[in-house]
């Protein structure tokens, strides 16, 4: 039986042979919404090809975490979301007699070779856009199927694991998690899953485990109350809703729709409304944002393909793409790749609870930081901005912060903001961020990082419109001073 991407088939059934042949694994995976559910798919189709494993996350895959790696009596060592850009470093380990790698993974290859290596750009499909990691995880996990020769129920369809979960001999089901991955990942930025990811969707839509349609491409559709859908709906700035709270509920009323629900006068959700009232919210939306001049491409961009996690209950996040991979990203960000892993296995009661609170954290530590940077104000150099929040904001999400709070009273958009926030004894992490009007006039915050970092003893780098570094506590005014230096090159 064919796999999803044919393109991949052989070398994914080599790298499930291998793991076949193993007593044991270790599954090392990378911590954000890509690599938890790239690490759930794995794991659900070793354990239905009763392969004994244990799983490892890793923030980043270094050169101390190799080392690690290598310490376990593991012989056998599969990693997914990462692997392929530190593919010199493993297969050092992999000369030397450590483990055997099997890789499964969508980054940029190091220069380097190993057998058992599945990665979409090793076969011309692009892995920035066509698939994730969890995409190629999954893929390995159907050539597992095959090649395991897992036990299949007499009825055909499901046999039962320890777990207690329901699973499909074919691993077809976890297209689902392949498809949050994706999403996560940012591939379907524009509107809709392409390329490989496709197959991948319209697996899971064969095996029930997907829906998709078009839909209001809101983010929130499943657990938001319907006003603060449309208030807190900034992608697409349609003036009186976007950011109003009085705005979007008085555009709302004029709709004549029940607002609350019935039963306990709850607001209701997107996922709540009939196809016919979302018609009726959808139609008024795009009337208004014409009528106050929002352009035609703007607008478009208001519907996109939705991904349905269909066998997941309406109204929680589990049950919409973007959601579920918001969700996994807030367990990542906050070091709980534990709490993430479970509930992509299925765990219901304590990792849901506890990844909506995380969420719930991240939230408010996002606006509480937006608030400090606000109220203490930014200083200004000639080309940028930037604000030290010590410990007060946490490494992780000053960026996110950085970015949030431009525009902001005292804070400008038209100079990019440099954020530090203390990541340990020695060092300071630094975030920058810019704006897309800035980056078309010529800035490029990843040379600018680069550059500033390692003239101060730090290293850097990341895109054009957002990027980091990390350098040594005391090294900030320096390097400020060639930021600043930096930037005003590129914008002159
Ligand atoms: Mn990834």
């Amino acid at each position: 039986m064919a796999g999803p991407i044919p393109e991949l088939e052989e070398r994914a059934t080599r790298c499930a042979r291998r793991l076949c042949e193993a007593d044991r694994v270790l599954l090392a995976s990378h911590i954000d919404a890509d690599g938890l559910t790239s690490a759930a798919i794995a794991a659900q189709a070793l354990e239905r090809a009763a392969i004994s494993f244990e799983t490892v996350f890793e923030k980043q895959l270094d050169e101390d975490a190799i080392a690690d790696i290598a310490a376990t009596d593991y012989d056998t060592v599969l990693f997914t979301d990462f692997g392929s850009g530190q593919l010199d470093i493993i297969g050092d380990r992999e000369d030397a007699g450590d483990f055997t790698p099997v890789i499964a993974d969508h980054h940029q290859p190091a220069d380097r070779e190993t057998e058992y290596h599945l990665n979409p750009l090793l076969f011309g499909i692009d892995g920035a856009s066509e698939l994730s990691g969890a995409g190629a995880s999954y893929v390995l996990a159907r050539a597992l199927a095959e090649e395991s020769d897992q036990s299949v129920a007499a009825d055909g369809g499901a046999v039962t694991v320890d777990s207690g979960t329901p699973a499909r001999a074919d691993n077809r089901d976890l297209a689902a998690l392949a498809v949050v991955g994706a999403v996560g990942d940012m591939q379907a930025s524009g509107g809709e899953l392409r390329g490989a990811n496709e197959q991948i969707v319209a697996e899971g839509v064969e095996a029930g485990v997907i829906e998709t349609g078009k839909d209001l491409a809101l983010y929130g559709k499943q657990t938001r109350p319907l006003p603060k859908l449309l208030e807190y709906a900034t992608d697409v700035r349609i003036p009186g809703i976007s950011n109003d709270e009085a705005g979007a509920l008085q555009f709302l009323e004029e709709l004549d729709l029940e607002l609350q629900r019935e039963e306990d006068g709850e607001w209701r959700r997107w996922a709540d409304l009939s196809n016919e009232e979302k018609r009726t919210v959808a139609s008024a939306l795009v009337k208004r944002a014409v009528s106050r001049g929002v352009p035609a491409k703007k607008i478009e961009s208001l519907v996109g393909t939705a991904y349905v996690l269909c066998e997941e209950p309406v109204g929680t996040e589990l049950r919409d793409a973007s959601e579920f991979s918001t969700l996994l990203n807030a367990t990542a960000r906050y070091e709980r790749a534990d709490v993430g892993l479970g509930v992509c296995l299925g765990d219901r009661e304590g990792a849901l609870e506890q990844a909506r609170t995380l969420l719930r954290n991240h939230r408010r530590n996002l606006s509480e930081g937006i608030d400090l940077v606000t109220r203490e104000g930014v200083t200004h150099e000639d080309n940028v901005q930037w604000f030290h929040a010590g410990d007060r904001i946490r490494e992780t999400i000053v960026g996110i912060v950085a970015g949030m709070a431009m525009g902001n009273e005292g804070i400008s958009r038209s100079k990019p903001i440099v954020a530090f926030a203390q990541k340990n004894d020695e060092a300071v992490k630094v975030s920058a961020r810019g704006t897309h009007s800035l980056v078309r006039k010529g800035l490029d915050l990843s040379v600018v990082m680069g550059e500033a970092s390692r003239a101060v003893d730090g290293d850097g780098g990341g895109h054009d419109v957002a990027a980091g570094a990390t350098v040594p506590i005391g090294r900030e005014e320096e390097f400020v001073e060639m930021a600043d230096e930096i930037v005003g090159e590129q914008l002159s």
